[in-house]
This record gives C-alpha cells, sequence and structure tokens, in this order.
C-alpha cells in the first residue's frame, strides 16, 4: 500500500529522491494524483512554513523542501493534464513584483490547463507593465495574481491600478490569490474582480467570471 504519510514527510524533511518514489509508487497503485496534491504535497508545505515561522528551520531548508515538492509536481503534471480541444480562453498569470514564490502558482496554471484554458505564464517577480502587455498580446480574457508575501499587497494594489487603469479596462478580469492576500483585501480594497483561496477556487471563479457556469 502507498505510503502517503511518509511522502508528506519527505517533502517536509527536503528529501527529494524518496518523496519522487513515493509519488511514483503511490500513483503506480492508482492513488489519484489530484488527491496527492492536495491531501499531502500542500499540506507538507504548510508544515514546512509553520516550522519556518517557528524557526525550527530557515531559508535553505525551506528551499530544499520547496525543490521535493516541485520535483513531486513535475512527476504529476502530465497526468492531471487533459488535453481541451478548444480553449475556453486565455489567462495570462504570475506572481506579483518582489515575489519569487512560485510553488502555489504552478499548481494554479497546472489546473486551468486541464480544466481547458490556454495559460500564458509570466513566472514571478512580474512588473505591473508586464501583466498589461502580455495580457494585450495573447487578447487574455482574465489576468491571474498570485502573491505570498504580506508585503507584496501594494504590488497585488498597483497591479491591480495599473491594468485597470489601461486600455484593458473592462476587457479584463482580474484574479487574485496566495497566502499573502485575503478575500477582503482583494474585493473590497483592491478593486480585483474576484479572490481564491485555492487552484481549485480559482478555476470555479474564472469559470463564474467568463460566464461559463
Ligand atoms: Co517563503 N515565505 N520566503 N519561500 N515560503 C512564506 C510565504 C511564509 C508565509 C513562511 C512563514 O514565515 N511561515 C513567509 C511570508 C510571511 C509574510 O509575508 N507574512 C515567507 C518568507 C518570509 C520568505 C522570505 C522573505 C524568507 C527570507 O528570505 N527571509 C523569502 C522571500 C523571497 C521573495 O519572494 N522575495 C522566501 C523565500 C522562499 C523560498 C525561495 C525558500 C521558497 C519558495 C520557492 C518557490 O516558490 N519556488 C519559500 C517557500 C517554499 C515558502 C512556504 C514554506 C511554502 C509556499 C508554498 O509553496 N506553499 C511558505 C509558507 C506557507 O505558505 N505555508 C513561505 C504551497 C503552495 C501550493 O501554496 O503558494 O499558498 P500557495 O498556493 C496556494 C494558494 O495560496 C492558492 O492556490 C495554491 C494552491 O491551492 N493560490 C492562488 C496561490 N496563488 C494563487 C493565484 C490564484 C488563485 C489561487 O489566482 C490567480
Amino acid at each position: 500500500m502507498a505510503n502517503l504519510e511518509a511522502l508528506k514527510q519527505a517533502v517536509i524533511d527536503g528529501n527529494k529522491k524518496d518523496a519522487v518514489a513515493l509519488v511514483q509508487h503511490a500513483v503506480q497503485e492508482g492513488v489519484d494524483p489530484e488527491r496527492l496534491f492536495n491531501q499531502y504535497l500542500i499540506p507538507a508545505m504548510n508544515a514546512v512554513g509553520d516550522k519556518f515561522q517557528r524557526k525550527e528551520i530557515f531559508v535553505p531548508e525551506m528551499m530544499i523542501a520547496a525543490r521535493s515538492m516541485q520535483a513531486c509536481m513535475d512527476l504529476l503534471k502530465p497526468l492531471i493534464r487533459k488535453e481541451a480541444t478548444v480553449s475556453l480562453g486565455t489567462v495570462v498569470i504570475g506572481t506579483v513584483f518582489g515575489d519569487l514564490h512560485d510553488i502555489g502558482k504552478n499548481l494554479v496554471k497546472l489546473l486551468m490547463e486541464s480544466s481547458g484554458f490556454t495559460v500564458v505564464d509570466l513566472g514571478e517577480n512580474v512588473p505591473a507593465s508586464k501583466f498589461v502587455e502580455e495580457a494585450k498580446a495573447h487578447n487574455a480574457a482574465i489576468i491571474g495574481l498570485s502573491s505570498l508575501l504580506t508585503t507584496g499587497d501594494p504590488h497585488v494594489e498597483q497591479t491591480v491600478k495599473t491594468i485597470k487603469g489601461s486600455e484593458l479596462a473592462g476587457k479584463v478580469k482580474i484574479i487574485c490569490g496566495g497566502a499573502g492576500v485575503t478575500k477582503k483585501f482583494i474585493e473590497e480594497k483592491c478593486g480585483a474582480d474576484a479572490y481564491a483561496e485555492n487552484a481549485a477556487e480559482g478555476v470555479k471563479k474564472i469559470r463564474k467570471l467568463l460566464g461559463l457556469g
């Protein structure tokens, strides 16, 4: 039987080799890849964050754990991507300026693609103007902002302002998520169109914003 608690622990410990082997084993045993993400990999990264906050680990350990998580995600990616024949729309996504976290954003991207959207990934540390340029170039219906740092708040607000003040105003909807922002801040203060707590909610909210039900 697949040892999923051991998988969680391997990610927390930054033991990439074991984590990858345990994911492979779980998949061979028929465990649902999305269940692996939601019930083991994401809680593992949350545990890493808690340890960092308690000063039990420091940036290098956090980095090593993140690499293990990324390796597991790379392995699962082809398994949950279902090729859509027709795109439901284009989403331009990136992590806001000053923020280098990309694991959550990559997960959101993966789920959006597997749900039928075309996703243009701008990476991390993305300036506001780049979101506007790329959304124009790709005729995007949605811009997705990810923000993990609470110090990123002003960048989220600035990015939303820049997009809303550009010729994209009224043409593109903005959705934001990430541990650095709250629903209240996103929907009431910074003027974005939607907040999503996680990747699955992100897909649901985008469908709603585009009137896809
Ligand atoms: Co950093 N980090 N980190 N970090 N890091 C956090 C975010 C932190 C909460 C840790 C802590 O203190 N407990 C803390 C922020 C505190 C704060 O702002 N209040 C923190 C800090 C302080 C820092 C540094 C400043 C540390 C330092 O240098 N002293 C530094 C900042 C660098 C920078 O960005 N300029 C830093 C660096 C790093 C690493 C590079 C080591 C690494 C990132 C590697 C990488 O991303 N490639 C890292 C990591 C791994 C974390 C934690 C442990 C894990 C983040 C993660 O990947 N979670 C994190 C603690 C935590 O979050 N528990 C922490 C798993 C991921 C799947 O979840 O990204 O939340 P998440 O995404 C979720 C949802 O939020 C949502 O859906 C996703 C999945 O369902 N979501 C969206 C995200 N984006 C969305 C967009 C959407 C919709 C939903 O629509 C567009």
